[in-house]
């Protein structure tokens, strides 16, 4: 491995700084976001986030309508030259999830792309359009902040309850972009595509906040799609990110699609995170390619833990090593005791250590204490086992009740209570299921309050869509008559099949 100063430099974008400093020069010319047919240089990005960064300075809090466009990304860095906290929101959130996170994080400003129209749930914040058609010269930004202070505050579901703010810091971002560097031999030479949400860390920090740390560009899809992938692939971009989802989707569409394959061939790094890429996949795109694609392990509170490395072996079904600077231990059922062996066999729960780790759940300081150990380590309730050589390999989580479905963490009782919220539901149980698509599919058990008519599955999966969100939504409905509960009337959600 190779030697990284971690630099915790509170200058993010040391590229743009550059191109503030010298409008004519190169540096300023070179591009750096595109999304479709619009795009931004350098000078361009400078010129148009820093006359929003002076107008937010004075804000406590923004959110940001993370729609995937130039807007958001213009927006989210103007907010980190102002050295103020974004909050960025899935626009297809629910009423219920889209209340709870503005009355929990309490922004004084939404910042949005102009005709964008806004849901009831942000009717009272003070709305900012996002205007990126007409640069000017770009103002200097406000000082420096420190690097401790929040730069993004991303909600992340949990097992019971609804999603929780993980209060991300500049030191963070900054310190796993880094390292991502050096594991990938990341340079401002690359050219990344995507076509990830940008309200998560996946699609936002590494995908479009990555790019301009290294001074390079990232080509936004507007939405997936393989054709979209083949393109940019074949016309100069250098890597590409997305959740094994995406890698499925490219999986089966590489038979029938010789360009495909000819794109991802020239690439030189394929990434895939948010959740485990089946072996299957990996051979399949391996066989049709001659590329294999390399893993890397995060999770929202530790930003990037693991990774295999560019110059490492890419073994299928591994999420490689710890990057720089991050510590990892696995434990003990007792959640304290270290495993020492490095035998591919015995299983312990990740617990990560360093400077890529969030600083708190917003307003949840019992969650925040129950996260860590008493010696400072995260538990990620990710239960994996080390090969000899220091490979991690993730097989399970410590929560049945954490579902990962198309690469969204979803919490079974967030879907739960708003099931219960349905006038035909009397009790409900919610489960994950293996999808080849998806990774796991959300199934709903339920009591139906009246058994001769009971709720189906596209009004339960619209009801769970208009509160929660569209991919929290049920995929498959099981009616019962009872759920199966333990002498203390838990319900044993082992007990739940369908055979
Ligand atoms: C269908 N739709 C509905 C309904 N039924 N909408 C409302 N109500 C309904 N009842 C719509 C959906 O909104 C969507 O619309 C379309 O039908 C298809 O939806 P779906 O099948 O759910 O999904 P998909 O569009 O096929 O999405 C697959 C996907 C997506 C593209 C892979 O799951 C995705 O983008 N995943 C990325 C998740 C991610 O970034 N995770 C990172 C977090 P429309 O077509 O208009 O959209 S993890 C993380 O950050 C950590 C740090 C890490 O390690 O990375
Ligand atoms: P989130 O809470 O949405 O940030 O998702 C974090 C979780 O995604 C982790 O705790 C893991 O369970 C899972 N995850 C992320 N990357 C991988 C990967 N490469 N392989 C398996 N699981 C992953």
């Amino acid at each position: 491995m190779s030697p990284l100063s971690l630099d915790l430099s509170p200058d993010l974008f040391p590229a743009l700084t550059e191109a503030q400093a010298d409008p004519d020069g190169p540096g300023a010319h070179r591009p750096a976001l595109r999304f479709g047919d619009r795009s931004l240089t350098y000078g361009e990005l400078a010129a148009t986030a820093s006359p929003l960064a002076a107008r937010v300075a004075e804000a406590g809090r923004i959110a940001v309508w993370a729609t995937p466009t130039l807007e958001t990304a213009v927006a989210v860095v103007a907010a980190l030259l102002a050295g103020v906290p974004a909050v960025p929101l899935n626009p297809k959130s629910g009423e219920s999830e889209l209340g709870h996170i503005v009355s929990d994080s309490a922004p004084t400003l939404v910042l949005a792309a102009p005709g964008t129209q806004l849901p009831p749930a942000l009717a009272a914040l003070e709305r900012l359009d996002i205007d990126t058609s007409a640069p000017t010269t770009s103002l200097p930004s406000p000082g420096a902040p420190d690097p401790e202070t929040p730069a993004l505050i991303v909600y992340t579901s949990g097992t019971t309850g609804p999603p929780k703010g993980a209060v991300i810091p500049r030191r963070a971002i900054a310190t796993t972009l880094d390292a991502l560097a050096d594991a990938w031999q990341w340079t401002g030479d690359d050219v990344l595509v995507h076509g990830l949400p940008l309200f998560h860390v996946h699609g936002l920090i590494l995908g479009i906040l990555g790019p301009l740390r290294r001074g390079g560009s990232v080509r936004h899809l507007g939405r997936f799609e393989t054709a979209g992938v083949a393109r940019e692939l074949s016309e100069g971009a250098t890597m590409l990110f997305g959740v094994p989802t995406m890698y499925h989707r490219i999986a089966e569409t590489l038979p029938d699609d010789p360009a495909l394959a000819k794109a991802l061939a020239r690439a030189r790094l394929l990434v895939s995170g948010s959740a485990a890429l089946p072996v299957h996949d990996h051979e399949r795109i391996a066989q049709a390619t001659g590329r294999r694609v390399i893993e890397r392990y995060g999770m929202t509170e530790t930003l990037m833990n693991t990774s295999v490395r560019a110059d490492g072996e890419p073994r299928a079904g591994t999420v490689g090593v710890p990057l720089p600077g991050v510590e990892l231990r696995l434990t003990e059922e007792d959640g304290t005791t270290a495993v020492e062996a490095y035998d591919g066999e015995t299983v312990g729960e990740i617990q990560v250590r360093g400077p890529n780790l969030f600083t708190e759940y917003l307003n949840r300081p019992e969650a925040t204490a129950a996260a860590f150990t008493e010696d400072g380590w995260f538990r990620t309730g990710d239960m994996a086992v080390r090969d000899p050589d220091g490979y991690v390999r993730i097989v399970g989580r410590k929560a049945t009740d954490l579902i990962k479905s198309g690469g969204y963490k979803i919490g079974a009782g967030e879907i739960e209570n708003a099931l219960l919220e349905h006038p035909g539901v009397r009790e409900a149980a919610v489960t994950g299921e293996p999808d080849a698509d998806l990774g796991e599919r959300i199934v709903a058990w339920i009591v139906p309050a009246d058994s001769q008519s009971p709720p189906t599955v596209d009004e339960l999966a619209d009801h769970v869509a208009r509160r929660l969100a569209p991919h929290k939504r049920p995929r498959v409905v099981h009616h019962l008559d009872a759920l199966p509960r333990n002498d203390m009337g838990k319900i044993m959600k082992r007990a739940l099949t369908h055979d």
